[in-house]
Parts: structure tokens; C-alpha cells; sequence
């Protein structure tokens, strides 16, 4: 089954997945071990690999050092059109819907569309929208767009539904890596009832609450980076909160 299709069918059964984040820049292998094992043992759903400046050459590493100790699907994240790797699984195609840079929403993509059509990684596109998180986040620097206002969750809605009749098969909402307002309750609920596809939430997720908060308001992958980053036994506790709620759901 390929990735989307899993998501999919998780998304019918009501069941939540946790992605962890790593960014190839900030890991040290030695870190990266823990991570994994760590991940291993909570039964993370997936690794999202990419951050908005790889200045090293980690990205194939960290993809082999993880392809060589377990099976977690891996799917790259990119910051930006040279963050691309045959050795992951899959590769989130990214329209950032809620900025006008045009290079964003299609511009990058034609140029990379020749090399994703040969290579093996499954390709979903995704409208990735970047909500104000309370600081000035590196995606909003680098990408020269301004974020949806966090309180604005009807502008958040009708982005969807437009990326969605678009074709786009999976939306994010993104508050940016390190936000001190990580996306609200209200917007997810709103987003999620608005369209179909299924829905990824990230961006300064610190506590297992927030995540169990965010999948009840309809998320359906939540994604965390820097607070596992900084505190890996945390894994554990914030796949808890998302799967026990898979329970929950699937029980009712
Ligand atoms: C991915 O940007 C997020 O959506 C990750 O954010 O690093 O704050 O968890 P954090």
C-alpha cells in the first residue's frame, strides 16, 4: 500500500499518527540512534526529513542510518528544491498555498518535476500553509510570504477548500518550527470540517496535551520537531496521546 493510501484508510478508521521531524542539519548520528530508537519502540507512524537550510551533507546519512535500523516510512519535508534523495520513501510536493510567491506555488515545481518523475519516491502533493505562530518563523524569512493570521480560521478554511478543488491530496498547517502559538484547536476543527483529504498539523507542538488537543479537533498527523529534538524520551509520551485517542475512536 502506498503512504497516501495508508493515510487514508487511517484517516476512514479515525485512527491519529505521530511524525517526528528531524531536521538533517541539527542531528548528530549519535543523537540520530537515540531518536530512532526511541521512535521504534513508541511505534511512530513516520519520519518527516527537511528543514529550510541544509548547509551539510546529512540528508543521505540520516536517511541511511534510519533505512538501516527500522522500516518507519520516511518522507522528505523539503525547505527547498535541493533537499531531494532517492533514499526516502516518499516526498511531500509542496504548494505553499497561503503566500502569493509564485515560485512557491508552482515555479520550483516545474523544475523539479523532471527528476521526481524518475525517481522511485512516491510523490504527494500537498498545500502547505504557514499560520502565524507568534515569532518570525525561518519558512516566512526564506519564503518572502506572509502567514495566516492565527485567529483567522475562516481565511485557513476557504485555503483549503481551494487547495483541495485544486487537487492537492493532504493539507498542512503549519505555525513554523519553534512557534510559541502553535496552531489553535478552533482552526483545526474548522479546516478539518471543511475538507476531505486528510489534514497534518505541526509547528511548536511542546506537550503531549497539545498533541491529544489537536488530533480530538480533527488532526490527523501531527508532526513534532524541536521539543523531541531537545527531549527524545518525550516520543513515548506524545505517541501515547495521539494513538490512546486512536483507541478512543476506533472503540466508540
Ligand atoms: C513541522 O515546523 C514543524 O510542521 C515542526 O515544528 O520543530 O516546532 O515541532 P517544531
Amino acid at each position: 500500500m502506498t503512504i497516501y493510501n495508508s493515510l487514508l484508510s487511517k484517516k476512514q478508521k479515525g485512527e491519529k499518527s505521530l511524525a517526528i521531524l528531524i531536521d538533517p542539519d541539527k542531528m548528530r548520528l549519535k543523537h540520530l540512534e537515540n531518536i530512532i530508537q526511541k521512535s521504534l519502540d513508541a511505534d511512530v507512524d513516520y519520519f518527516f526529513i527537511g528543514g529550510s537550510l541544509i548547509v551539510n551533507d546529512m540528508l543521505d546519512n540520516v536517511l541511511s542510518e534510519i533505512k538501516k535500523a527500522c522500516d518507519i516510512p520516511m518522507i522528505l519535508f523539503p525547505g527547498n528544491s535541493f533537499q531531494l534523495s532517492y533514499k526516502a520513501d516518499a516526498i511531500l510536493f509542496l504548494s505553499l498555498i497561503s503566500g502569493r510567491n509564485a515560485e512557491l506555488l508552482i515555479g520550483k515545481h516545474v523544475i523539479t518535476a523532471p527528476y521526481l518523475k524518475m525517481s522511485p519516491l512516491e510523490i504527494i502533493s500537498t498545500g502547505y500553509m504557514l499560520i502565524n505562530g507568534g515569532v518570525n518563523s525561518t519558512v516566512q524569512y526564506m519564503s518572502n510570504t506572509s502567514p495566516i493570521p492565527n485567529e483567522k480560521d475562516d481565511i485557513a478554511m476557504c485555503t483549503a477548500m481551494a487547495g483541495e478543488m485544486l487537487g492537492l491530496k493532504l493539507m498542512y498547517l503549519d505555525a513554523g518550527s519553534g512557534a510559541t502559538n502553535p496552531v489553535s484547536e478552533s482552526m483545526i476543527e474548522n479546516v478539518s470540517g471543511a475538507v476531505k483529504v486528510p489534514l497534518i498539523v505541526g509547528g511548536g507542538i511542546r506537550t503531549p496535551d497539545k498533541a491529544y488537543a489537536n488530533v480530538k479537533a480533527g488532526a490527523d498527523l501531527i508532526v513534532v520537531g524541536n521539543a523531541v529534538e531537545k527531549n527524545p524520551s518525550l516520543i513515548s509520551e506524545m505517541a501515547q496521546a495521539i494513538h490512546n485517542q486512536r483507541k478512543n475512536t476506533v472503540s466508540v
